[in-house]
Order: C-alpha cells, then structure tokens, then sequence
C-alpha cells in the first residue's frame, strides 16, 4: 500500500498526462531561503497615473472612457493582430515557424483602482462574468478565430504590470499547448469510459470532500489530486456545459459568487493581497461540439509559506519534473479552515479568523 502522507510518489495529472513528484516527508525540512517583507498594499480608489482607470490616457495615445462598470478595449501592445498573413516556413524538420492571427483584449473588472476579486462583492463581480461571456461568444463567432483564452496575471510576482483588477483575453487560430493536452485527455477518456472525465473526478472529489474547499449549487473548488503549485486549485462547473456561451444565469451568479469566496480565501491564508495567475478554459471555438470538453479554470498562485516565500519552478523542475512538498490534501485543509470574511487590512492587520 502507498501511503500517501508518508512516502515520495508521483501523481498524475489526467488532464494533461503530467506527472508531479510529491514528497510529503521533506514538509519539515529548515528553510533558509528568500524572506523579505513586501510593502503593504493599499491601493487608492482612483489613480491619476493608472492606464486602467476611467478617464486616463494609455500608452498607445487611447484615451479610457469614464465607465462605470467593466471596460473592455483592445490590447495596445497586442501579442497577436486580426488580419496577420498566412505564411509558413520550413527548414526540414529543424527551422519550422507558422504565422498566427489572433486577437488580445484587456477586461477592466470596474472603475475602482482597488477594488481586487477579493474586494469586489459577488455582486459586482457579475458584470464581469457577463463580460466574459460576451467576449467568448463574439470571439468564438470570428472564423479565424480556434480558441479564446481568458487569464487574469494577479500581483508584481506574477509580472502583473499594473494593480488596477484586470484581466486579458487573447485568442488566436492554433490551439496551445495545454488546450491541446486536455482535448487529447478528455477526449480519450470519453472513448475509453463513455463518460466526461471532469464530471467522473468531480464525483469522485464530492464523495471522497479531502481535497473539497468549498461549493455552491453550480461550481466545487478543489485542490486536485495532481495540484503542482502549493495552494493550487480547480474551479469545475457542476453540470457538464463547455463554454461561456452556455452558462445559465444561475450559474453566472454562482460563477461570480465562488470567484470572490475563493479570493477571499486566498487573501486570508497569508494575509497579503495574494498573487496568482488563473483563467478558464473552455472548448475550442472552431466549430464542433466538442462533447468531452468541460468548462473549468485554474488558479496558479505562487505563493508557498507567507507573503513573501513563493515556490520556484527551478532545478530539478525545469529540468526533470515539477515538485511539491506539501501535499494537495493539507493545502485544502489550510484553505477550507479559512474565513470567507476579508480581513480588510493591509498587511498584518488582520484580526482572528472569523467563519461565516
Ligand atoms: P498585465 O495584466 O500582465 O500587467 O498586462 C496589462 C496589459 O495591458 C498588457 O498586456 C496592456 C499591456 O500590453 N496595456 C495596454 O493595452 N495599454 C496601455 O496603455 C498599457 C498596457
Ligand atoms: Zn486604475
């Protein structure tokens, strides 16, 4: 028998055929590592120099609107433009370079410079999950268009460049990487088992509550079984459904309502405005029904022991394979004792854990 508290082993991940090597054991190992001490983080509501804010000018001479709720416009610096020429180049199977049109968008979540995920109530957080969804269905409906990704970069540690609370859309006509991994993964499990592979783990996850951090009607929040970052999680939606463009209105409310329980959580662990880089993702935009795909999102936070200890992906990991020391099962029991109350503070200021 494998006892997974005690001994080194490897998990899978089965939606990408990844392995992490997880070793429970070193959990006690002395740390003599980076500790600084990170500048409390309290933002204005408005900031003169912000590029996000209503009614201030951007980099590329555009000059924001005063909105009032989200603010979607196009990415002045965009990694990928509408109307790229077809071109490819092909040196043997050596020198290969295909060109690639695509689309990136920036999502203000609201005017407010600092009102983060965490801050926002799930009320406010709605309009930008309607934001989302518009923006997948108009980008899904260009034919150039394969796959829309939608990521929010969270804090200067994850080279978030700016703290007003956004978030980037970028879409494209090739499929990446890690959506070409999980299409390949849910769609040989569907032919292997007949069943969706995320609706079998969220079964599995419910029933067995250790990696469970907390649900609503529509959506669970678990640390997964494979989890690679320390405090890693895995929103999935309860009802199999593989894109935005389905999302029911009460699922919407559910959506927003766990994005702001789950960043409260977060804030609290470490008592900090936690960084983290998380996104969604939904089936290909091409066409097809693509019946294996289920819609999920992922939050990769760096952070491991406090506010300022992260987890490198370093040495063996870049080398080798990811690490973990501490185990998905006790991180979701760190998250799941935590309050869904925010603390409200800065740095340090909060007071003890209060349950809801
Ligand atoms: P981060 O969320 O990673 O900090 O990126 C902010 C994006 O905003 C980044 O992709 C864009 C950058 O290109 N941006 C503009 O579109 N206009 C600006 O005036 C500054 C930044
Ligand atoms: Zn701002």
């Amino acid at each position: 028998m494998l006892d997974l508290k005690k001994q080194p082993h490897r998990r899978l991940n089965p939606l990408t055929q990844e392995w992490v090597l997880v070793s429970p054991h070193r959990t006690e190992r002395p740390w003599q590592g980076q500790v600084e001490r990170q500048a409390a983080s309290q933002q204005p509501a408005y900031d003169p120099q912000c590029y996000l804010c209503p009614g201030n000018s951007r980099a590329g001479g555009a000059r924001n609107p005063a909105y009032a709720s989200t603010f979607v416009f196009d990415n002045d610096f965009a990694a990928l433009r509408p109307g790229t020429p077809a071109g490819e180049m092909r040196q043997d199977d050596l020198l290969v370079a295909e060109s690639e049109a695509g689309a990136c968008r920036v999502v203000c979540f609201s005017p407010r410079h600092d009102l983060t995920l965490a801050r926002l109530d799930a009320a406010s957080i709605l309009p930008v999950v309607d934001t989302w969804a518009e923006q997948y269905s108009a980008l899904a409906s260009d034919p150039a268009i394969r796959y829309v990704q939608i990521f929010e970069n969270r804090g200067e540690t994850m080279g978030c460049s700016n703290p007003h609370p956004h978030c980037q859309i970028w879409s494209g006509a090739s499929l990446p990487t890690e959506h070409v991994k999980e299409l390949a993964s849910q769609r040989d499990y569907r032919n292997r088992r007949g069943s969706c592979l995320l609706c079998d783990y969220l079964k599995t996850e419910t029933a067995l509550r250790e990696r469970v951090v907390f649900e609503n009607e529509s959506f669970a929040v678990v640390v997964p079984f494979w989890a690679v970052w320390p405090f890693e999680t895995l929103l999935i939606a309860k009802r199999h459904w593989s894109g935005l463009d389905q999302i029911t209105s009460h699922e919407r409310q559910g959506l927003a309502e766990a994005l702001s329980r789950l960043a409260i959580r977060y804030d609290n662990l470490f008592q900090t405005s936690f960084p983290y880089t998380m996104g969604f993702h939904q089936r290909p935009t091409d066409g097809p029904e693509y019946p294996e795909w289920h819609f999920h999102g992922h939050f990769y936070p760096p952070l491991l022991r406090s506010a300022s200890v992260r987890k490198f992906m370093v040495g063996y990991e870049m080398l080798a394979m990811p690490q973990r020391d501490i185990t998905p099962e006790s991180a979701a029991e760190s998250l799941r004792g935590l309050a869904e109350r925010h603390y409200l503070g800065g740095e340090g200021t909060a007071g003890p854990a209060e349950s809801r």
